[in-house]
């Protein structure tokens, strides 16, 4: 940078010439000295005392500029007014004025020389934070990255002399970046792409990631990023063949059969393995992301987290490290960025650190910044987690490039989030064919007459004698050639027609295939004996001596005094799957205890409050163990979730929602990642849900983990919907999960209540042979049954005590544990068992809009033979999922057992009305 430090007579001589004329004068030196004659204006503003030593003031006033100087650096390239001088650095708060610019005050350390005159010092302190980045960095309660990062621009600002191959290779890639823009732009008109024109700057800035993070020890990068510019990264990072890029471009493309029935162009992941330019081996991934904006956020963590985990290193953090891509109004404006951040220090969550890339292209479709945050900057979440802000302009791409180096250093060196706010702008409206200038009619003005930044950039290159210009153009030239050259080929190449393939339809022969999941008797002894052992020297809270011994009982006593319960079959069930070898991995508000005290899978010593798992004390050479007490929050977690369970398939990930009535806090993680991502992206999703559910009087809040959605997003096999009524279908619902080869999201719901319910139990032999039961039949039927009841859940532990106080022989009670896929032979068989009853009811205890049964009945009507009738028995059609009153919930339960167990044959009527003809 030609800076004229240390050379005051350059510094004078420009300070005299400003006084003469300041419009002939370079802008840059312009601003500096403006900027002093405003201070000098101030007046009214708390001066230091005089007697206060001069260091201490111009260490002051240094400091001030290091925190403040953001505030003034030149950091737009669209023109705004004039910020106001910022009162944190007027001269007159330091007890200095214009008349001291002259005369020589100590450097503290700013400068190499001990004492220098103001007006260098200031003009230094104008270059290093009032350029073209504005670093937000003091008071982060960060001393060591604030030390570092003084260490590394306060000699000479954010310009470092990159070497002119370097300076090339950012040509080449704005080149590549814009030049891609404008082909798609000519050759699909009309076409949505999300362009990034005006923040073209990004590809350099992911590709210095890349270069940077690999020399810095990354081997791999996991991207998360939104629309805008996602087929620019796509190609020009990940290497995605342009040809591809083009088919999907093409108005009769169709996916082929790994996309299942597809997403748009620009939701697309994609996994690129290769090389950095000094041959350093990295992968890349980019998620997918549905246009939820910021959604991915979480999962992207969660998928590094995996990556991280399965290293298994101390430098594990180092190795794998994630991008997240923002765009401005997005970042401001959504809920979970706060949450997935909220994690980034916690040990079960933490990935080390992210780097942050914001596209401010500073509008949010067409709303501007000023109606879509109270905050300065978009960034501003940053100052909640201590993450450093390096606000960039586009326009100065060497810049860009140097503050990504000093973003990733940060985050390798110091493990914290980190922030690059690229300030550009948008071409066109939020897509190529909207119309920007309805909403932002003066903005666009000066946006049409934008020179693109490669142009930019190239003429700067061309006059400072570093590339020529003929070179630049041919560069240019066979850039689009090669494109032309690929957009060739693709329409050439013969159409070849769609395999008929969706991944989702797994057969039915699929879906049902039982898998033995029991575990010998022996082995679960064993597991429980460790599992048991308490450690020596380790003090057990009195009430947990209890209840191991009652869990080493359970198994070692096998089927005689006391049966096996929720607690303890769930255990065995995460011991059975260690002992094999299999990670393990819970993770949910209070989950390591257990929301109703039924888990305990940590205990607490009870002097010195370590805690101590001892599922990760069974045996050696056992899978991994982690359960984690998670933030409170739904959306972030379940995406991490959802993320590590991508990145681990083969390991047993489990979310669990404090009360399965919260879990619409993550919807959009439900909605638009786990039951759709199969057929969207071909996703194979394993994570477990655990979903308390119960109607047991205690609320609107605390009885649904609304089922009836779950079964209204069932479709295309792409969910597991689940409610085990017994300890041993938990159990081997949960092995299931892991030993089936094949992967499908598991929704189960969970009991409440029926944890401590003595009815509620399996016995040891339950769990050493056969496997989860989709239909469990009534193993006590009437000698005579007239009446089918049919339901799910906690509701038959109601049923069957109603049915022996009333001694009614004419009823079978089944169970439909998996909801879906519903196995409709298994359910015919039955009805074949109980020939010649006449009455089928589908009973629950949620309300009518509710549960399972609008789900239920659509099927059951088809199944039942002809001449049955069909009654659905639930609460009453309601708004709120449960009412308020314990009093008034027993009473409704009371109405729904009566109607149950008053149910008469039906009239001929009725027969004729509800049930299918034949
Ligand atoms: C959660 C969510 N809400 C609303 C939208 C609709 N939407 C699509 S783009 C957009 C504006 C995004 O602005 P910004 O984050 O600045 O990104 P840009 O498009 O400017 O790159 C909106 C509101 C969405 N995709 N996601």
């Amino acid at each position: 940078m030609d800076s004229g430090f240390n050379n005051l007579p350059f510094i004078e001589e420009m300070y005299d010439r400003f006084k003469s004329n300041p419009a002939g004068l370079d802008p840059s030196w312009r601003k500096v000295f403006e900027n002093l004659d405003r201070q000098s204006e101030t007046k009214n503003y708390p001066t230091y005392p005089s007697d206060t030593q001069l260091d201490l003031r111009i260490s002051d006033l240094i400091n001030a500029y290091r925190t403040y100087g953001h505030l003034l650096a030149d950091t737009n390239p669209l023109p705004t007014p004039k910020p106001e001088f910022p009162l944190q650095l007027r001269l007159e708060r330091f007890g200095l004025s214009s008349e001291d610019l002259r005369k020589p005050f100590p450097t503290c350390g700013l400068l190499s020389q001990p004492t220098a005159p103001l007006e260098e010092i200031l003009a230094t302190l104008n270059i290093v934070y009032c350029g073209k980045v504005g670093v937000e960095y003091m008071g982060l309660d960060r001393p060591e990255v604030e030390k570092w990062l003084q260490q590394q621009i306060e000699p000479n600002g954010f310009q470092i002399g990159l070497p002119i191959e370097q300076k090339k290779m950012i040509l080449e890639q704005l080149n590549k970046s814009e030049l891609l823009e404008l082909f798609l732009q000519m050759k699909y008109t009309g076409q949505k792409r999300f362009s990034l024109e005006g923040g073209e700057t990004l590809i350099p800035i992911l590709a210095a990631i890349v270069e940077k993070g690999a020399e810095d020890g990354v081997e791999e990068f996991v991207l998360g990023m939104a629309h805008r510019g996602r087929l620019n990264v796509l190609t020009n990072i990940l290497n995605k063949s342009y040809a591809t890029i083009f088919s999907e471009f093409d108005e009769n493309y169709i996916p082929e059969s790994f996309e299942g029935s597809g997403d748009v162009k620009y939701h697309k992941g994609y996994f690129s393995d290769t090389f950095s330019s000094y041959g350093h081996k990295v992968q890349i991934t980019l998620t997918p992301n549905p246009s939820h904006l910021e959604g991915v956020d979480p999962v992207v963590e969660g998928q590094a987290f995996a990556k991280q985990f399965k290293l298994d290193k101390p430098e594990a953090k180092q190795t794998v490290m994630p991008v997240l891509i923002h765009g401005d109004a997005a970042l401001s404006g959504q809920g979970v960025i706060y949450e997935t951040m909220q994690m980034y220090n916690l040990e079960g969550y933490g990935t080390g650190g992210t780097v942050h890339v914001v596209i401010n292209n500073q509008i949010g479709f067409t709303t501007t910044p000023a109606d879509a945050r109270s905050t300065r900057y978009c960034t501003d979440i940053a100052r909640a987690f201590n993450a450093p802000v390096f606000h960039v302009n586009a326009e100065d791409p060497e810049s860009c490039v140097y503050v990504t180096i000093l973003a990733v250093k940060i985050r390798q060196m110091f493990h914290c989030d980190v922030f690059i706010d690229l300030i550009s702008w948008r071409k066109y409206g939020h897509n190529e064919t909207d119309e920007p200038a309805f909403t932002q009619p003066l903005e666009y003005q000066i946006i049409r007459k934008k020179t693109p930044i490669r142009e930019l950039y190239r003429d700067h290159l061309i006059s400072q004698g570093y590339v020529e210009r003929s070179m630049a153009e041919s560069l240019e030239v066979e850039f689009k050639q090669s494109l032309q050259k690929e957009l060739t080929a693709v329409t050439q190449k013969p159409k070849t027609p769609p395999l008929n393939h969706s991944p989702g339809s797994s057969s039915d022969e699929l879906n049902f295939r039982h898998f033995q999941t029991g575990v010998p008797a022996q082995v679960l002894r064993e597991i429980a004996t460790n599992f048991c052992a308490v450690p020596k020297d380790f003090t057990l809270h009195p009430k947990l001596i209890n209840l191991i011994k009652e869990r080493l009982s359970m198994v070692e006593e096998g089927d005689s005094a006391r049966p096996i319960d929720w607690g303890m079959a769930e255990t065995l069930a995460y011991g059975s799957l260690l002992w094999e070898g299999t990670h393990v991995r819970l993770s949910g508000q209070d989950s390591c205890r257990g929301t109703f005290s039924h888990r305990h899978a940590m205990w607490m010593d009870q002097k010195v409050e370590q805690p101590y798992y001892a599922l990760n004390h069974l045996k050696k050479g056992q899978g991994r163990f982690s359960v984690f007490n998670s933030p409170l929050s739904e959306y972030a977690v379940l995406g991490f979730e959802l993320g590590y369970s991508l990145a681990y398939p083969n390991a047993l990930v489990l979310w669990e929602a404090q009360f399965g009535d919260f879990c619409n806090g993550a919807q959009v993680v439900i909605d638009q990642f786990i039951s759709t991502g199969e057929q969207k992206w071909g996703q194979q999703i394993a994570l477990v849900m655990l979903l308390p559910h119960g109607y047991e009087g205690q609320g609107p809040e605390h009885s649904s983990a609304r089922m009836e959605r779950f079964l209204t997003l069932s479709g295309h096999n792409n969910l597991l919907v689940v409610n085990p009524s017994t300890p041993a279908q938990l159990f081997h619902l949960l092995r299931r999960q892991v030993i089936r080869p094949w992967k499908k999201p598991l929704v189960v719901f969970t009991p409440k209540g029926l944890l401590r319910n003595p009815a509620c139990v399996s016995h040891l032999n339950d769990l050493t042979s056969g496997s989860f039961q989709e239909i469990l039949d009534d193993p006590h039927p009437g000698k005579k049954v007239q009446i089918l009841v049919l339901c799910s859940g906690r509701i038959y532990y109601d049923l069957i005590e109603q049915r022996s106080k009333t001694q009614r022989e004419d009823m079978a009670i089944i169970r439909v544990e998996q909801l879906y896929p519903f196995n409709k032979e298994k359910v015919k068989e039955l009805f074949d068992k109980y020939k010649g009853f006449t009455t089928c009811i589908w009973a629950q205890e949620e309300p009518n809009n509710m549960g399972a049964g609008n789900f239920m009945q659509n099927i059951l009507r088809d199944l039942l033979p002809a001449g049955v009738s069909f009654q659905f028995i639930a609460r009453p059609r309601s708004a709120s999922p449960a009412v308020g009153s314990h009093a008034l919930h027993k009473k409704e339960l009371e109405k729904i057992l009566s109607d149950v167990f008053g149910a008469r044959q039906p009239s001929i009527f009725e027969i004729a009305g509800k049930t299918k003809k034949t």
